[in-house]
C-alpha cells in the first residue's frame, strides 16, 4: 500500500459511442493495459461525452456494456486498476461546471475536434459538444493524474486541460496536478482503411474503413484486402502513400517491426501479400480479446460488480479534489 501511494497516477477514458476500434486499441487501450503494473491506473467509460452526439438510448445501453466488456477483455484488471462509468460518478458533472467558468470561449472555438464534429453533425451543434474539453479536463484533474495515455487526436485537448489547470492554480494555489499526455510512438494515429486521410473512427459510416475489436477473422481479412493503397506496387513508407503508410503503421504497431524491417520483408512482393500479412497479424492480436469478450459479456452480474466497485473508488478519490476546488472558488459547506 505504501508503494501504491508512491506510484504515479494514470487517467484515461473512452467513449462508448460504438464498437471499440483497432485505432482506439493501438492508440490508447493497449497502453492502458501495459501501464497497470507501474502506475495507479484509473480508467473510465466516458458516457457523458458520448451524448454530445445524438444516441439511440437502447443502442447506447448496449454499447456501454459491450465497451466495458471489450476493454476488460483487452486486459484491464479491476483488481489492479479502477475502471468506472463516468455518469455514475457525479463529481465529473460538478467539476465540469466549475471548469467551464475557467475556460474561454476562444479556447473552445479553436478545438479541431469541435470543428470536425460540428461539420459532421451540422444539425446538432449543441453546447455539450462545445464544452466537451472542460468536461474532459475535469475527468483528468479530479484524479490528480500524472499521465494521460491517449491517441494523437487528443493532444490538443490535453494541452487545453493543462492551460485550464494552470489558470486555476494561478488564481487559487496548487489545486490540480498538471498532467502530461502519453502518446504511443507507434499506432498513435490509425487512419481509415478506405480514406487514409481521415482517422479510423467508431462512427465511420463506411464499414470497410474501420476494423472493430470484435470483428470476426474473415471480416478483418476482407477489410484489409479492400484497403485503399496506390499504383506504386511497392511496400515503402513515403510521402503521398497514405494508404500503404497506414498499413505499415498498423503492421509495425502489432508486430513491433520497424518501417525498414517491413520494407525488407516485402521487398519484391506485391500489395496482395502485404495486405494478407497485415490482416493475419491483426487477427492474431485480436483473437484472444474476442474470445475473452464472449465470456465476459455472458456474465452481466460480474461486469456490474466490477463497475460498481470502481464507481465507488472513483467517487471517493475525485470528491477530495472537487471539495478542494469548491472551497477555493468560494462555495460554503
Ligand atoms: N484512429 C485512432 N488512432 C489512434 N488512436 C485513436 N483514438 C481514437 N481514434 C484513434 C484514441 O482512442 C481513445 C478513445 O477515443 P474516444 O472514444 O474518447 O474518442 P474519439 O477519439 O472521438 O474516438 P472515435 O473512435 O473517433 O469515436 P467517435 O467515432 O465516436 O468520434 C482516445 O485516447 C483517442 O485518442
Amino acid at each position: 500500500m505504501e508503494n501504491e501511494q508512491k506510484k504515479q497516477v494514470v487517467f484515461s477514458a473512452i467513449q462508448p459511442s460504438g464498437t471499440i476500434t483497432l485505432g482506439n486499441y493501438l492508440g490508447a487501450v493497449r497502453n492502458w493495459v501495459r501501464m497497470q503494473d507501474e502506475y495507479n491506473c484509473i480508467y473510465a467509460l466516458a458516457d457523458m461525452h458520448t451524448i454530445t452526439v445524438r444516441q439511440e438510448p437502447a443502442q447506447m445501453r448496449k454499447n456501454i456494456l459491450d465497451a466495458y466488456a471489450s476493454i476488460m477483455a483487452c486486459g484491464i484488471d479491476v483488481e489492479k486498476s479502477i475502471f468506472f462509468i463516468q455518469s455514475h460518478v457525479h463529481t465529473h458533472a460538478e467539476m465540469a461546471w466549475i471548469l467551464n467558468c475557467y475556460t474561454q470561449f476562444g479556447e473552445l472555438s479553436r478545438m479541431t475536434q469541435f470543428k470536425d464534429k460540428s461539420a459532421k453533425h451540422a444539425d446538432n451543434i449543441n453546447a455539450g459538444l462545445f464544452t466537451y474539453p472542460s468536461l474532459m479536463a475535469g475527468d483528468i484533474l479530479l484524479y490528480q493524474a500524472d499521465k494521460v495515455p491517449v491517441g494523437a487526436d487528443q493532444k490538443q485537448h490535453i494541452e487545453l486541460t493543462c492551460d485550464i489547470a494552470k489558470r486555476f492554480n494561478g488564481l487559487y494555489g496548487n489545486v490540480f496536478k498538471i498532467p502530461e499526455g502519453f502518446i504511443p510512438k507507434n499506432g498513435a494515429r490509425v487512419m481509415s482503411l478506405q480514406n487514409p486521410l481521415n482517422k479510423m473512427s467508431k462512427s465511420d459510416e463506411n464499414a470497410n474503413g474501420c476494423v472493430h475489436l470484435l470483428d470476426p477473422p474473415e471480416v478483418i481479412m476482407k477489410k484489409f484486402k479492400r484497403a485503399v493503397t496506390d499504383s506504386d506496387a511497392c511496400v515503402r513508407y513515403a510521402e503521398g502513400k497514405d494508404g500503404v503508410n497506414n498499413l505499415m503503421t498498423i503492421y509495425g504497431a502489432v508486430t513491433g517491426k520497424t518501417y525498414d524491417e517491413i520494407e525488407k520483408e516485402f521487398d519484391g512482393k506485391g500489395y496482395g501479400d502485404f495486405k494478407t500479412a497485415v490482416g493475419e497479424a491483426v487477427i492474431e492480436e485480436l483473437r484472444p480479446i474476442r474470445e475473452r469478450y464472449e465470456q465476459l459479456i455472458a456474465d452481466k452480474a460480474y461486469l456490474e460488480d466490477c463497475y460498481h466497485k470502481s464507481d465507488e473508488l472513483a467517487l471517493r478519490i475525485s470528491s477530495r479534489t472537487l471539495n478542494k476546488a469548491m472551497k477555493k472558488v468560494g462555495f460554503i459547506k
